[in-house]
């Protein structure tokens, strides 16, 4: 991502921000484990990232629309000499400047935080806006809520506000380099899923599975956008199954749902796959099924059409294709095997945030129907990512390894 990529998004922000106001967007903090000290792995607030294209701890974003125009500030821990023998590089401002396109006169040190936001605040801004993404009670504060606690202690007249909601939407439509991304990730997830497929075998664990799979995407210079699911026989009714633990069985199905991460964007793919390199009758008609119901689905993801359409395409299809299949005689019954909606966006998040409920062009979206029969021991997932455009949806992951005859005969090898 070049530099003009977080500069446009963070004019974009500022445009639809209606009045005036402060934002402060904070990058995060490793959690603190036992006695590890700094060694924790740190993953970076998408909404910040998402406006600076910095994924360092400890950085703060400031932007202030006044009446007279928008000011922009970062503030960055001021490098530390034994910090960096024991931790590595710190962020230099000319480093911030480069990734984030703020000058780097507006770059400085954290210590100026609370003065500048009071500044602003003394000066008639009485709007301010955190990302605010609480999903429990029971999760320790974040800087964010305890930085809004502070102002609204020191500055009474302070309205705090969450501006999560307009990044969300920004987020939603995704530009030609964001989609590229998206692609890469994707293509390299296929990529190594075909090889686990030429090495992994009946009787290995899951993990062994997992660990093919993962080793070539790591070999691609990728990360993971997300814990790796590889769930075989009835292990694969559990949606989010990760223990990964138990012996993959000739005969039974093997279902991953998995993605590599490029430049945090995430691939998000399903497959399922026989254990011991070819389908049974039964498990090839299911395969099928849900196969087809891929198909409907994202048939209706164009503009225009209400994104709860896709699911119930899946749903209305599976009424007739599982009173075949001898699974259902009723159609409420649908729900007993088909039990997740078919669809979500995707991003910097795998799950990302998306406010839309007409689907536009710009979106990425899986397609993702599902069939889980527990008594048979089979759970099938078909995972594809779709770039909703003006007309046809493009499908990112395409027919790759949806094949029957393709999957039989890369398992042969
Ligand atoms: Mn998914």
């Amino acid at each position: 991502m070049t530099a003009e990529f977080y500069t446009n998004n963070r004019q974009k922000l500022l445009d639809k921000l209606e009045g005036t106001g402060v934002i402060l967007l904070y990058s995060g903090k490793a959690p603190v484990k036992s006695n590890d000290q700094d060694m924790s792995p740190f993953s970076v607030n998408r909404n910040f990232y998402y406006l600076t294209g910095i994924d360092t701890q400890n950085v703060w974003l400031l932007l202030a629309k006044t009446k007279k125009g928008a000011r922009t500030w970062l503030f960055i821990d001021e490098p530390d000499e034994e910090i960096i023998k024991w931790n590595g590089k710190m962020l230099t401002r000319e480093r911030a400047s480069e990734r984030s396109g703020i000058k780097s006169d507006n770059i400085i040190y954290m210590q100026d935080l609370e003065r500048y936001t009071a500044m602003y605040l003394s000066n008639g801004l009485t709007d301010v806006y955190f990302s605010f993404d609480r999903r429990s009670m029971l999760a320790p504060p974040t800087r964010a809520e305890e930085f809004a606690r502070t102002i609204r202690e020191k500055f009474p007249m302070a309205q705090i506000k969450n501006i999560a909601p307009l990044i969300s939407s920004l987020r939603a439509i995704k530009t030609p380099e964001e989609i590229e991304c998206i692609r890469k990730a994707g293509d390299v997830t296929i990529e190594a899923l075909k090889r686990m497929l030429e090495t992994a075998r009946p009787g290995e664990y899951e993990y062994q599975w997992a660990a093919d799979y993962e080793y070539h995407v790591a070999r691609n210079g990728l990360r993971h956008g997300f814990e790796t699911i590889a769930a075989s026989g009835g292990n694969a009714v559990m949606l989010h199954y990760s223990d990964n633990d138990c012996v993959t069985k000739d005969g039974d199905l093997l279902l991953v749902d998995l993605g590599a991460e490029y430049r945090y964007y995430s691939a998000d793919v399903s497959r399922t796959f026989p254990v011991g390199g070819r389908f049974t009758d039964r498990q090839r008609e299911l395969f099928t099924i849900v196969r087809d119901a891929m198909d409907m689905a994202r048939d209706k993801m164009r503009p225009g059409i209400e994104t709860k359409e896709s699911n119930q395409a899946v749903v209305d299809f599976y009424k007739k294709a599982l009173r075949t299949a001898k699974l259902i005689n009723d159609d409420s019954d649908v729900r007993k095997y088909y039990y997740h909606g078919v669809s979500h966006s995707l991003g910097l998040d795998t799950h990302d945030p998306c406010d839309r409920t007409v689907y536009e062009p710009g979106m990425v979206i899986t397609c993702e129907p599902g069939l889980y029969v527990a008594e048979e021991g089979i759970g099938i997932r078909l995972e594809n990512d779709i770039l909703v455009t003006g007309g046809e949806p493009e499908d990112l992951i395409g027919n790759r390894l949806l094949d029957i005859a393709e999957i039989e005969q890369l398992m042969a090898k």
